[in-house]
């Protein structure tokens, strides 16, 4: 299929959890004019503990700079897991262009704010070391508790403490987090004057109207494999690649975690399987 533009964002590439050959699918099947690649395409935060490169990977890499190459436009805007790339804000490298954020005319007229979103999530910004913490794993948390719990019986403390309760609370403090983003970004693209924001970020794809504008969110390439389109009419559209298998979906973990993009709470039944850290990176 031929679009106007296409929009993705939160690859990740360089983590074991990137989703390269629904990425490399996707990208088989949408020709555009324009690429957009909206934040978190190379996975550097991550790197720092460790490569995972695969060779689909790289073709992700190679396909994207065949299309630059090949005359369509491609900009990318970096976000927090990249933000290296952040001092080359207005450079061309080669064919891709960097920029900070971006004011995208669709075919119709009108006028979406692009980036990555990182700005507006409270934890990313002035909790750095929590952001980072929740990156490095509840699977660490989750072997701490282990041990308490251990100590508590030793100790003969009375009570019990409920794994699946505190994911719980999690998940209402996750839910929250994503309104709050949300909120925020469509307060500021009203200020300025703009008819929508396409963003990415928080992992939880969205396309939906608020008032006089537009919220979209281009989710991700780790657990929901989901992307923008623009058709030739300006007519956006949310393309879910691949649907995850029902509650096997990304549960939220710590402070600033992966939703799937409705929210459900069925897996919180087994504790066990909050201890999925794979999909905890935002
Ligand atoms: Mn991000």
């Amino acid at each position: 299929m031929h679009v106007r533009s296409i929009f993705i964002s939160d690859v990740h590439l360089g983590t074991r959890g990137c989703q390269a050959d629904r990425l490399l699918d996707f990208l088989r099947d949408y020709e555009s004019e324009n690429l957009f690649l909206v934040g978190d395409i190379i996975d550097f935060w991550s790197m720092n503990r460790g490569i995972h490169w695969t060779p689909a990977q790289n073709t992700v890499v190679q396909k994207i700079l065949r299309r630059a190459r090949h005359g369509q436009r491609v900009m990318l805007i970096p976000g927090n897991h990249d933000e290296a790339m952040r001092e080359y804000d207005g450079v061309s490298f080669g064919d891709i262009e960097v920029r900070l954020e971006h004011i995208h005319i669709t075919a119709d007229g009108k006028r979406y704010l692009l980036l990555h979103g990182d700005e507006f999530d409270q934890v990313t910004r002035y909790h750095r070391w929590l952001a980072v913490l929740g990156d490095v794993g509840y699977n660490l948390l989750v072997r701490v508790n282990a041990t308490l719990s251990k100590l508590r019986r030793l100790l003969g403390r009375p009570g019990y403490w409920s794994l699946a309760g505190y994911a719980k609370s999690r998940v209402k403090r996750a839910v929250s987090f994503i309104f709050d983003f949300e909120d925020s970004l469509i307060h500021a693209v009203r200020e300025r004057g703009l008819d929508g924001v396409i963003c990415g970020h928080i992992h939880s794809a969205a396309l939906r109207p608020v008032g006089d504008v537009v919220y979209v969110n281009c989710g991700d390439w780790v657990d929901s494999c989901t992307a923008i389109v623009e058709h030739h009419d300006g007519r956006l559209e949310l393309v879910r690649a691949w649907q995850p298998v029902a509650s096997a979906a990304a549960l939220p973990v710590m402070a600033p975690v992966a939703v799937s993009p409705t929210p459900t709470f069925d897996g919180l039944q087994h504790p066990g399987m909050a201890c999925r850290g794979e999909t905890a990176r935002l």
